[in-house]
Order: C-alpha cells, then structure tokens, then sequence
C-alpha cells in the first residue's frame, strides 16, 4: 500500500462509524503545553497537546492499538480504565503493578482487544498525579448493525468532569508527602476543559451544549477529577440513566447524578423545554466533614436559535452534603440484565473476603512540626501498600523472588466498631502484599469504611474484572443479618464502586483473569498515602486460560 493510502486507513479506523476496522490505531504522544486555564499560566502535561485528551472510539470486539511516545521528563504510562484485559494484562498500565513506566524518549504499544464491553470508559495516566491532565473518553459502540438497548439519539456528547490545580500537581503532593499533611484542595473544577464563568476569568467562558428543539442526545459523562466526587445536573431537565461504566442499567429517570473519579455514567436528554439556554453545573460531593474543593463549574445547553443575550435558567447544586441526593441515584441502578445482557452474578462463593478501607497515622521524623512527629497514611485491612520499584506482574511472570509476598490478609487483623470510635493506636502495618486467587473462582468482597480520622467515602476501583454490586449499608457490616438481603438477581455492574461513609458494600466478581490486578482508592490522595493492593489471578487451563507472553517493546525498570 502507497504510505498516504495507509495513513488514510489509519485515521479513517480511528472513526468506527464511518468505517469498520477491526483493529484501532492511535498515537499518544505526551507533551508540555501552556495552559490559561483561570487566567494564569502553567505547563501541563498532556496527550497531543489537547486538554482533556483526544477521544478513543472502538467498537466491541476491536483491538486498539495506542502508541505511547513519551516527550516530557517525566515518567508515564496509561491506563484504559474499565477495560477487561483478559490475558493481556501487560497493557493494563499502572505503574510498577503491570509495567515499568515508559521513561523519557522511550514508547510502549498498548495492546488490546474489547470483549463483552460497550459503552463509555476513561482512559488516564497511572503514575503520581499525572492523570489530573493526562485523562480522555474511551468509546466502544456495539457491534456494527447492533442498536444500542434504548433509542437511538439524534447525537452524542462526550462531557469530561475535571479538577484543576492552579500549581503544579506533582509540587502538591510532593509538598504533602514532605509535609506529612493532606495536600491542597483543586482550585476550580472543569466540564470539557473550560473552569466556567464562576472561576472569574472573563476569557474563560463556559463549556457550550447545542440542542435542537425535540431531539434527544446521548450525555457520556466521565469523572478523571483526581479527588472529589461530583454531581451533575441540567436547570429543567431530566437525565434518563441507560449504562454506568460500560455496562448497560435499566433506564430511569432522575435529575442529579453523583459520579466518583473513574466512574462514567450515560444519560439520554432530551431538548422538550422552553428554548433558552439552561445551565449545567457539576459541584462536590462529600458525606464527611473533609475539606473540599466546594466550587460548582457551569456550562450551558443551548437550544439552536436562542439569543445570545437570552437570560439563562439557573438551577442549584446540592450541598457538597447532600447525602440523600446521592443515594436517590445510587440506588436507582440496576443491571439491564435482558436475554441479551443477561447480569451474569456469581452464585456461590469460593473467596469471602472482607477489607476495611480507611487512613492512618505513622511516626515521621522528617515531617512538619505541624504534623506532630506523624504523617497520614491509608491502608486495606491495616496494610499500607508499599508500591515495589519493579513491575508485579513481571516478578510474577517471571518468578522474581522478592518483589511481593501473596500473604494479604482477607480479614482485618483486628476487629473493632469500623463505623465508630475508632481504636487509640492508628498505627498501619506496611508491605508489597497480593492475595492470591485460583483461575476462575468466585469473590465477594466487603469494603467496610473506618471511621479513622475521619469517615470518608471511597470511590474503590478494580482492575481487570467488572464487578457486581451486591449490597450496602451504613454502619457495621454485619455478616449474619445484611446478606439475606443482597440483590444478586439484578445487581449494578461496575468497575468503580463508592463505599459509603461510615458503611460498607458487598461486590461479587468472577476472577476469569489471570494477571496482577490492582484494587485501589480511586481519589488519588488516598491512593498515594497507600490505600491499594492487588490481587494474584493464577493461569487457568491451557493458553486460552493464560496471560499472554510480555511484548518485546515492555519498558524495563
Ligand atoms: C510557555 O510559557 C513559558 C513561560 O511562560 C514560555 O517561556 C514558553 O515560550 C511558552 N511556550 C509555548 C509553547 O508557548
Ligand atoms: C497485539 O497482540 C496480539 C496478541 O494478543 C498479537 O497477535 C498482535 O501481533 C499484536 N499486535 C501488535 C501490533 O503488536
Ligand atoms: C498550598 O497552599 C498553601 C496555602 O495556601 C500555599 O502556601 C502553598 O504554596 C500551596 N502549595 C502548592 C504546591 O501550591
Ligand atoms: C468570583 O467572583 C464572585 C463575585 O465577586 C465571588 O463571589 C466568587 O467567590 C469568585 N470566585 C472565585 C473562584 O474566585
Ligand atoms: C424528573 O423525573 C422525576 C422522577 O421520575 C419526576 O418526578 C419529575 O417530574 C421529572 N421532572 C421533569 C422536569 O421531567
Ligand atoms: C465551601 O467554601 C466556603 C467558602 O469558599 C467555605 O467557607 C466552606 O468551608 C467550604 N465548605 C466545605 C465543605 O469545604
Ligand atoms: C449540610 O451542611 C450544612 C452546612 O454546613 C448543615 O447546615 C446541614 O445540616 C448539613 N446537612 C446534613 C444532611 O448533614
Ligand atoms: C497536632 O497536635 C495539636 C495539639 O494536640 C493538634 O491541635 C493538631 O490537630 C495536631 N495536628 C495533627 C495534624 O494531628
Ligand atoms: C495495625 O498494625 C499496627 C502495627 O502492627 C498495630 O500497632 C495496630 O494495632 C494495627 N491496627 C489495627 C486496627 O489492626
Ligand atoms: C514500613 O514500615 C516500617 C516500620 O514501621 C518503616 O520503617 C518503613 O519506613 C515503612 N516503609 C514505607 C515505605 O513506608
Ligand atoms: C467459570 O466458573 C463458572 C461458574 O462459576 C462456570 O460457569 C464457567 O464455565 C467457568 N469458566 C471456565 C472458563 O472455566
Ligand atoms: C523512572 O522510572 C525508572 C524505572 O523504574 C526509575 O529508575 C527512575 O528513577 C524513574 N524516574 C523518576 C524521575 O521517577
Ligand atoms: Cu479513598
């Protein structure tokens, strides 16, 4: 093929609904760019210069190739958050769990194939905080010929929530994890890029939606904020929820939305108001008295025809909180589970686990006199992660002794009352623990908050599996009474699920994935004080139930 013919195939492959292309190009390549993002000027980091990144657009059963070159001076790697993976772990991408960062000068292929998934995913950076930047949609449409479970809309809008530091975001938490204290709060929240009029910068207008009168459009709405939940609302409109993390849901209605980093959430709207222009606006949610960025970031729908001096219908944003605003949305989510996406919860339970999720302190002679000797610290079942300096699943691949232990506890060492006084000693153990699974068995995990510090709601992510969430509650878990009521009929189906604050819930996955899989607090801050693990999947029978040989271009440690 002439070279210009093959680039033409290549772009046009990047546009599934123009063309069927069985495999996916894309290129990736991370930059410096000036940014005037609340009218002062910082360097950020991004994929081609564009903030949020470009959109990957596939559809079920492609294979997507994304070629990382690394231009900056830090070191990256990327993460296709959602993403099954199955046996091809080596393109997962966090750091130091399935790969050696991709340094810089160096690139890595990404390497993957979609099954069993549509919808709308997030893919990020999965190193330090560089994912506060370096964030865009993943896309994957049904199969060609394949209508999506409700009615088609006229058009669909990708809408990016983000967290925006006035510094830079490696000196905030560099500064904290000197510091021994909680790093600085985001300055403004973004919707596709722009902070909105609230942020003060007269160049800096809002996020603009177009409608047209009647017709109705498909929101794919995505959280990468580093460390706050959001919710997100339209003046006059309702929202019909249809998928959460690529996963379809039993459409309902409902006006506000909460969405926790890494969760994505799809919504039909529908333009059958008064043409104007109604605002948008996505503003925290936290059910705990932690500091937050509590400023709302508005756009605005636009119905085609409307002046531009047309006054705007205003709508507010609940309390930051506004628990029961969360839980009516929470609540509401249920598996489509038809014939033909039938939830597919695992019955019985080979691996009953249960994880307390929460902070700690530990003893710090380097810290500030203001952290009195100690700093913060976040831990699973009193184990704060201890992230190695040589890939997991490379140790494991290759039977390199020393790199992790699989002794992860699958209870807290000690019981006590996780939702009430905490105990005097917040003392953590510390270590690089995995828990190891068999090919295929079943899990249920409960993720049981601690009251430590402060109870919290953590937004906890899986790598590697979709899992099915079976039960919550508020307060103590209690393993006798809570599960005669789990829904393992119609449960959601997730990939990032929020432990409520001061409670617990109950998922149920399948682990038909072998590889090192890392579970960890989705906000960013508690991820990096150490709450994180991962699990251990074995190969099962047979190639078809093993990971696949490491790429030759995997960047080395
Ligand atoms: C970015 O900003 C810096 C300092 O403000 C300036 O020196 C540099 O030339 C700018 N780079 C670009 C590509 O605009
Ligand atoms: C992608 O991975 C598959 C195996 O999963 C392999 O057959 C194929 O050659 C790889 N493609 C590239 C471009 O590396
Ligand atoms: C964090 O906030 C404090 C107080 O406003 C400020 O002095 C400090 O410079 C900030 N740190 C960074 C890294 O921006
Ligand atoms: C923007 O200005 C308004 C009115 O002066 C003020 O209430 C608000 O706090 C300002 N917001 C920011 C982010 O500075
Ligand atoms: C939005 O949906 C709720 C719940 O279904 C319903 O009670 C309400 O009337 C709807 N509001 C609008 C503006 O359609
Ligand atoms: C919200 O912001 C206001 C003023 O900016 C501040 O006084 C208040 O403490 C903040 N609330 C939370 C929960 O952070
Ligand atoms: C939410 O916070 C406000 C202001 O801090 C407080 O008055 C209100 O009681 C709180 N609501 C709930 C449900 O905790
Ligand atoms: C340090 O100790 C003082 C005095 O007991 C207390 O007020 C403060 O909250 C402590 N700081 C931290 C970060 O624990
Ligand atoms: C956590 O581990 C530390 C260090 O071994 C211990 O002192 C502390 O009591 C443990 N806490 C809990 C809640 O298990
Ligand atoms: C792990 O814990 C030990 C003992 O408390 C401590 O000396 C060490 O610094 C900790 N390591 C990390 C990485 O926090
Ligand atoms: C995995 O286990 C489930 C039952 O839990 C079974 O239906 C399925 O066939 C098994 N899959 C494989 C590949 O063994
Ligand atoms: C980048 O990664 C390599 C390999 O793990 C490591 O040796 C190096 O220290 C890292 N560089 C930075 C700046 O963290
Ligand atoms: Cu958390």
């Amino acid at each position: 093929m002439d070279s210009w013919v093959r680039v033409l195939v290549l772009v046009a492959c990047m546009f599934p609904a123009l063309v069927e292309c069985r495999v996916r190009h894309y290129r990736f390549n991370v930059v410096t760019k000036n940014s005037t993002k609340l009218c002062s000027s910082k360097s950020i980091l991004t994929v081609n210069g564009k903030f949020p990144g470009p959109t990957i657009y596939a559809r079920e059963d492609d294979t997507v190739l994304v070629r990382v070159v690394n231009h900056v001076k830090h070191n990256v790697s990327v993460h296709w958050h959602g993403i099954r993976q199955l046996r091809t772990g080596w393109s997962d991408g966090p750091a130091y769990i399935t790969q050696c960062p991709i340094q810089p000068g160096q690139n890595f292929v990404y390497n993957f194939t979609i099954t069993g998934q549509r919808g709308t995913l997030l893919w990020h950076a999965h190193i330090n905080w560089l994912r506060s930047t370096i964030h865009g949609a993943l896309i994957i449409l049904p199969k060609l010929g394949v209508p999506y479970p409700f009615p088609t809309p006229h058009k669909e809008k990708v809408i990016v929530l983000g967290e925006w530091w006035k510094s830079d975001t490696e000196a905030v938490i560099n500064e904290a994890l000197n510091s021994g204290l909680a790093p600085n709060v985001s300055d403004a929240h973004t919707i596709n890029g722009h902070p909105g009029p609230l942020a003060n910068c007269s160049s800096q207008d809002g996020f603009k939606l177009p409608v047209e009168s009647g017709k109705t459009y498909l929101l794919r709405i995505i959280n990468a904020a580093l460390n706050e939940e959001l919710f997100f609302k339209i003046a006059g409109h309702n929202l019909t929820i249809v998928e959460v993390d690529a996963a379809y849901v039993k459409p309902f209605q409902i006006d506000t939305i909460v969405i926790a980093p890494g969760q994505t959430t799809n919504a039909l709207v529908t333009a059958d108001k008064k043409p104007g222009k109604y605002l948008v606006a996505a503003s925290p949610f936290m059910d705990s008295p932690v500091a937050v960025d509590n400023l709302t970031v508005t756009a605005t729908l636009h119905y085609t025809g409307t002046l531009s001096n047309a006054p705007t219908t205003l709508t507010a944003p609940p309390p930051p909180n506004a628990t029961q605003v969360a839980n009516n949305f929470i609540t509401s989510l249920r598996s489509l589970n038809s014939k033909k996406y039938p939830a597919k919860v695992p019955l019985t339970v080979d691996h009953s686990l249960f994880f307390t999720v929460g902070l700690g302190i530990t003893p710090c002679q380097t810290c500030t006199a203001a952290a009195n000797g100690s700093r913060v610290v976040a831990s699973i079942n009193n184990v704060t992660f201890v992230m190695p300096t040589f890939a997991l699943l490379q140790a494991h691949y290759f039977n390199i002794n020393g790199v992790f232990t699989t002794d992860f506890p699958g209870n807290p060492p000690q019981a006590f009352n996780y939702s009430g006084t905490p105990p005097a000693n917040l003392q953590t153990t510390n270590g690089t623990k995995l828990y190891r699974l068999a090919y295929n068995s079943t899990v249920q995990l409960v993720l049981q908050d601690t009251g430590i510090i402060a109870p919290e709601n953590h937004p906890v992510h899986l790598h590697g599996f979709n899992f099915f969430v079976v039960g919550r509650g508020i307060g103590n878990y209690n393993p006798k009474k809570d599960p005669k009521n789990f829904n393992i009929v119609d449960p959601v189906e997730r990939n990032t699920v929020g432990v409520p604050s001061g409670g617990w819930t109950a998922i149920r996955f399948q682990a038909d994935n072998p590889g090192v899989w890392f579970l960890h607090c989705h906000l960013e801050v508690h991820t990096t004080w150490g709450l994180k693990m991962a699990f251990l999947v074995d190969n099962g029978k047979g190639i078809n139930e093993s990971l696949i040989p490491p790429p030759n271009d995997l960047p080395k440690c």
